[in-house]
């Protein structure tokens, strides 16, 4: 088997930014008129009138403190609640495509690479904004890029299923180096109305170049010593919206499950232990003990979650820079937070410093990525 090593990798950050207030506004201004619309209903009992949001709830229970979208005006809109996104001609770069390519241009650039050196696209992401032709295809297009491309879901989990897709291929010698791209704009399956989760998401994009060891020649390699995928079913965080939809009954009514839904104590409970679980084994499994990690590079849905997973794994609390967050700026950017997190926290590793990504969400799912740096 032929060693893999991350030679680049590249983060895209959409311009606007709506902070916990911003968002608090105008949800609670969304809340106050459909409040008086449905005034005699809820003064009669027949229905509930809808609480208002706060800042405080937010940041206690998540950590996050603002999100970078595609569009604020629509999302703040409280006659409309969701993004405002143009609509593209078929001949020119799809909004995906768009964000990728700035991602993988500083991906490229830290590699060291060009187009004419990858010979494939992986687009890993928790959704795709059209069915076919695979934004992959189109993406290899633009860069120039010959070779394959295809697209992938697992969620939140995309980013880390996508780098063991590539780091296989590439070990096998199917490819010799691979772009993997995380274009995630969950603003626009994000359910803005509801209180309960309308905080969660951000937009972002991540990019990363996996190659063959011996052609590397980037300063900074970190080599995938070892990946681990794992599924496990779960209907506590699920989106019923797909190409059915107008085959079915109300299939195209304005339905609560057509956006992201979930049961969030219960992911938090039981998606905790299973990650905890799947690090411990996967490093007593490389031979690698807790203590020798240098860095754990998390999924980024929750900082109470993030600091569970350090507490058990490490057995101790972690220090912040063991562990770093990236949620307070970006919130739940799906499979791209992990991504994030090791783009923008790597460079003071010292050579063979151990690390790890891991990645947990939808599906369930869980991703990890061991790694070394080895340059
Ligand atoms: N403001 C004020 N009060 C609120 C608000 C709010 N915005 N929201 C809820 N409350 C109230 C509730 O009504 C409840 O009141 P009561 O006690 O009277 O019933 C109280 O606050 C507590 O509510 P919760 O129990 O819901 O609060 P939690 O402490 O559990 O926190 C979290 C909620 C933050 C959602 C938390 O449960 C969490 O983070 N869980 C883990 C979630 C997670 O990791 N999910 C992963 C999903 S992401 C993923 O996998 C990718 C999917 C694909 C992406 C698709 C793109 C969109």
């Amino acid at each position: 088997m032929r060693p893999v090593v991350i030679s680049g990798t590249g983060v895209f950050t959409p311009q606007e930014v709506i902070t916990n207030a911003e968002l608090v506004e105008a949800f609670n201004a969304y809340a106050d008129k459909v409040n008086a619309r449905h005034a005699k209903e809820i003064e009669n009992g027949d229905r509930e009138p809808l609480a208002h949001s706060s800042e405080e709830f937010i940041f206690k229970a998540s950590g996050i403190e603002r999100r970078h979208v595609m569009d604020k005006s629509g999302v703040l809109d409280p006659d409309r609640m969701y993004p405002s996104l143009r609509q593209r001609e078929d001949d020119e770069p799809g909004i995906m495509t768009e964000m990728a390519i700035a991602a993988a241009s500083a991906a490229l650039k830290q590699a060291g690479k060009h187009a004419s050196d990858i010979d494939a696209v992986i687009c890993a992401a928790s959704n795709h904004e059209r069915a076919y032709p695979a934004i992959a295809i189109e993406i290899q297009d633009a860069l120039g890029i010959d070779g394959f491309g295809f697209d992938m879901n697992v969620a939140c989990s995309s980013a880390t299923f996508g780098l063991q897709a590539a780091a296989d291929m590439i070990r096998s010698g199917s490819s010799n180096c691979i772009l993997m791209v995380n274009p995630e704009i969950c603003s626009g399956h994000l359910e803005w109305r509801d209180r309960d989760c309308h905080f969660i998401f951000g937009d972002v994009c991540t990019a990363v170049v996996l190659e063959e060891k011996s052609q590397a020649t980037s300063d900074t390699q970190f080599e995938v010593l070892a990946t681990r995928c794992l599924t496990k079913f779960s209907n506590n965080i699920r989106n019923n919206n797909g190409f059915l939809r107008r085959s079915r009954p109300a299939g195209t009514a304005d339905r609560r499950d057509m956006q992201f839904m979930q049961n969030g104590r219960k992911v938090f409970k039981e998606v905790v232990p299973i990650v905890s679980e799947m690090i411990l084994e996967h490093l007593a499994d490389e031979d690698i003990r807790p203590d020798q990690l240098s860095r754990m590079w998390l999924h980024q849905a929750n900082k109470s979650m993030n600091d569970f997973i350090g507490r058990k794994v490490l057995g101790r609390t972690p220090e912040s820079h063991e562990q770093p967050n990236i949620l307070q700026e970006y919130a739940n950017t799906s499979s791209a937070g992990s991504i994030i997190a090791f783009a923008q926290n790597h460079a003071d590793l010292e050579r063979d410093a151990l690390g790890i990504i891991c990645s947990f969400g939808a599906g369930y799912s869980v991703g990890n990525v061991i790694v070394k740096r080895v340059a």
